[in-house]
């Protein structure tokens, strides 16, 4: 195959003057105005499409070399995606920013007030999303050829504001201002059955190739924005799909009896799969609209992927030697019995072979353990929904209990455990049993998480097929969340070793080590934090209306708001501290600022209810004089991936807190500690990484590990006993009881007491003498300035692992099998 012929190829300019050119020229030409009249976001736009086209000639010479090259594919299959800001992103990756700078001055505008119209797309919940967005950058780095596919949400995650304190949702219509970033590709639209029934094929003798005629069809619009290597020319994409009604979708006989308005009724419908993001984390919600966005992204994604094989191989013994489908989570695990139906009903595959293609296609990512995030879809739902999918089903779960009947002769009750199929009242299909059955390779997150998982929850399976289990621990990239994140510190880092290697090889930080050691390094390091915290203030002051103290200890705890992350361990604490300086005004106490910022589900009400709690707890301590004096504690509202940008360079302590074993992984615990933050946390998914890394003297570790909690809810958990037997636990409890944060009324926040003294699913009051201690070396720790910030240097330069380059690299060595395509310049 010979590349596009270069002369229909245009190359951008590679200097300042192009570069001016052509931001004048798009003012012009595309938002139709001039530098004299241009508004904020004529000017955002202007300067993003601007410097999108500088990757545009970049992906155009990565399709060329991937065409050319025949590579094997990585295709990463996500129901979320969190990317994050793009503008800085594509300046950093672009090295654009140093022009962008001084013509933006001279043209009295600040890349700070244009980026306010750089609006992140909010098209996930929280870890599992932003894990998706750091794994494809770091592919793209690594030169790995990858296609990200996921649905393009018209609403992304909520926004969150606080009404008396209290979350209030708002629809995140992100692409209001239109979004630069993404190219329209209608020309590869698929469309997408639901509903209806199958037909026997009388020419198959097996029986097991049907056909589907569906009831409804729905047309998936892909667009993509493009996902750039850092130091490198490669520009992978991520391709996102969005339903529009297709022609078939609604009833054209409507329009001839003059029933328009309910005819467009079905467009309606039809667009409403692609709508909105499920606002649940970690939580799953058995509803229709949730399955058929599954469906539509996996049948949408999967005949692209086929497209795709299909420019550069024909045949379909080669498929899984060219095509590799990542399954991020169970969210789109379909995509196992969609294959199976396109090759057996569509392209004639005999089902053995086409089950050896589909298994030797798939690898399945297990992000949890919690029992409520585990996928199941009633029988019944199926049946009607996707009536071919679940005949499928059967047939694999048939061949599959065949397969764990000649290994455990007689024994029926491992048949049951197994099953792809859930007996009871209610028939279910469990997704993540079907994941397994599917693939090659199975994986969990961190290695806590991937051991318990081989123990618990998939036992059977990893006994019966150890070779399937796999641990990546996860990673983060240390372009967005150092360098984009904290500029001051990685210009020190960078002084200290050099040059910027550490950005691609994160290991090399292990030569800040010696310079822990230096006094004056340790000064230029303490006063990075400062800056950060000083920039931080500012910003919590203007969404807050809190002055916080750049010199107090900032203590973090930012992620969702679940019951197992034990926010309301935290609070405990907070009050804890209340109560002490109340007892005793005029004691030294260390100052502190507590940063809370997280999400709670919509329909979670105990956890909307902690959210008003510490809001009330907020107001209470930062309008007292004294209290004040000592503590503050802010919960600026909407936490997402560009406040954490903010929030992390600027942490001092990071809040890892979760009961020991419901944790799978965490990656903020990994983002902060690479900023110099010390992690206060229990033994629990990366938790122990990062210590085993940073070592234990610079780690404060507290409370029960996996195997004590388990052991402890065996023994017959009770929270009143731990109550009635500590002092300051029973009086931060009581106070919560009292009403003293609703000016006193006792029933507002008795729901919260309730399930501390009642259920305390999480053991928070189990840990919490054990985590009070703890913060109370962590104060006596911060008053020795020195030995804090070396801690904090040791662990910055331990944390290199954590990248999700390395995360990235052992996904291609042990699942994979990808090797990189060279794009040249
Ligand atoms: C998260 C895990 O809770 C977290 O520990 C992990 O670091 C992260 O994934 C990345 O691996 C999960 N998010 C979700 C979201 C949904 C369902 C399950 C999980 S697990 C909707």
């Amino acid at each position: 195959m010979t590349e596009a012929r270069p002369r229909l190829r245009r190359t951008v300019g590679d200097s300042l003057e192009d570069f001016e050119r052509d931001l004048i020229s798009n003012l012009y030409y595309q938002r139709g105005t001039t530098i004299e009249s241009a508004s904020g976001p004529d000017g955002y736009h202007t300067l993003a499409v601007t410097v999108r086209d500088r990757l545009v000639d970049r992906y155009a010479r990565t399709a060329a070399a991937h065409y050319a090259a025949n590579p094997r594919f990585v295709y990463y299959l996500s129901a979320e995606y969190l990317l994050g800001r793009q503008l800085r992103q594509n300046l950093l990756y672009t090295d654009t920013e140093r022009w962008v700078r001084p013509i933006a001055e001279d043209l009295g505008v600040s890349l700070e007030a244009l980026e306010v119209y750089d609006v992140e797309p909010g098209l996930g919940n929280g870890g599992l999303g932003r894990l998706a967005a750091c794994l494809l950058d770091s592919m793209a780095t690594l030169d790995i050829p990858a296609v990200g596919y996921g649905i393009r949400y018209e609403f992304g995650i909520f926004k969150q504001t606080f009404r008396d304190g209290q979350q209030v949702e708002r629809p995140d219509d992100w692409t209001f201002y239109g979004n630069p970033w993404e190219f329209p590709a209608p020309d590869d639209r698929q469309l997408v059955g639901f509903y209806g029934t199958t037909k026997a094929d009388p020419k198959d003798p097996t029986g097991l190739k049907k056909h589907w005629v569906p009831g409804e069809t729905v047309r998936g619009e892909p667009s993509h924005m493009l996902v750039p290597g850092y130091g490198t020319q490669t520009v992978n994409i991520i391709r996102l799909w969005q339903a529009r009604a297709s022609r078939e979708s609604f009833d054209l006989a409507r329009f001839g009896v003059g029933q328009y308005v309910e005819a467009v009724d079905d467009i309606v419908k039809a667009e409403n799969i692609s709508k909105v993001l499920y606002p649940d984390d970690s939580t799953e919600l058995g509803r229709e609209l949730r399955l058929k966005q599954q469906y539509f992204l996996v049948a949408c994604s999967l005949r692209d992927i086929i497209r795709r094989y299909r420019l550069r191989n024909s045949g379909w013994e080669g498929f899984a030697d060219k095509v590799v489908i990542q399954l991020n989570d169970t969210h789109p695990v379909v995509a196992v019995t969609e294959l199976m139906r396109l090759l057996v009903d569509e392209h004639g595959v005999g089902w053995d072979e086409a089950w050896s293609i589909t298994r030797r296609t798939f690898n399945y990512t297990c992000h949890t353990l919690l029992p409520e995030a585990l996928e199941t879809w009633p029988v019944r739902l199926l049946e009607r929904l996707l009536p071919r999918h679940m005949e499928i089903i059967y047939a694999i779960n048939h061949f599959f209990l065949e397969e764990v009947r000649a290994a455990y002769p007689g024994d029926e009750d491992v048949v049951r455990r197994m099953s792809v199929i859930q007996e009871g009242d209610e028939r279910r299909v469990r997704m993540a049993h079907l994941a397994v059955v599917g693939s090659t390779a199975v994986n969990g997150v961190a290695e806590l998480h991937t051991k318990l998982l081989a123990e618990t929850t998939l036992h059977d399976f990893a006994t019966l097929w150890p070779e399937r289990f796999h641990n990546v621990t996860n990673g983060v990239t240390p372009r967005r969340f150092l360098r984009m994140a904290n500029p001051r510190l990685s210009t020190l880092i960078t002084e200290s070793l050099g040059d910027e290697g550490w950005l691609t090889d994160l290991e090399r930080l292990h030569g800040l080590g010696t310079a822990a050691d230096d006094p004056a390094f340790r000064a230029a390091w303490r006063d990075v934090k400062r800056q950060n915290k000083v920039e931080l203030a500012a910003a919590v002051e203007r969404s807050t209306g809190v002055l916080i103290d750049p010199d107090a200890l900032a203590d973090v705890m930012i992620k969702r708001f679940h019951e197992y992350k034990r926010q309301q361990l935290k609070l405990l604490h907070v009050i804890t501290m209340v109560n002490r300086i109340r007892a005793d005004p005029q004691a030294t106490y260390v100052p502190r600022t507590v940063l809370f910022g997280g999400k709670a589900a919509p329909g979670y009400h105990a956890m909307k209810l902690l959210i008003q709690l510490v809001n009330a707890v907020a107001d209470v301590v930062n309008t007292d004089p004294v209290i004040a004096r000592h503590l503050r504690v802010v919960f600026p509202p909407d936490y997402n991936v560009t406040k954490a940008q903010f929030v992390i360079p600027a942490a001092d302590l990071s809040e890892q807190i979760s009961l020991a074993g419901k944790e799978a992984s965490g990656t903020g615990n990994m983002k902060l500690a690479l900023n110099g933050a010390l992690t206060i946390g229990t033994l629990d998914g990366a938790n122990i990484e990062i210590r085993d890394r940073v070592g234990a003297d610079n780690f404060f570790l507290f409370g029960m590990d996996a195997p004590a909690a388990a052991a402890l809810r065996r023994s017959g958990y009770s929270p009143r006993s731990f109550y009635e037997a500590d002092f300051e636990l029973r009086l931060a409890v009581d106070t919560i009881a009292s009403g003293a944060f609703a000016k006193g009324d006792r029933s507002v926040f008795a729901p919260v007491v309730d399930a501390m003294l009642g259920r305390d699913e999480y053991m928070a009051l189990a840990d919490y003498r054990a985590y009070v201690d703890c913060q109370d070396t962590v104060a006596e720790a911060w008053t020795d300035t020195e030995r804090w910030t070396r801690m904090s240097v040791l662990n910055t330069a331990r944390c290199g692992f954590f990248s999700s380059d390395r995360t990235v690299r052992e996904y291609c060595a042990q699942i994979w099998k990808v090797d990189p395509v060279r794009v040249s310049p």
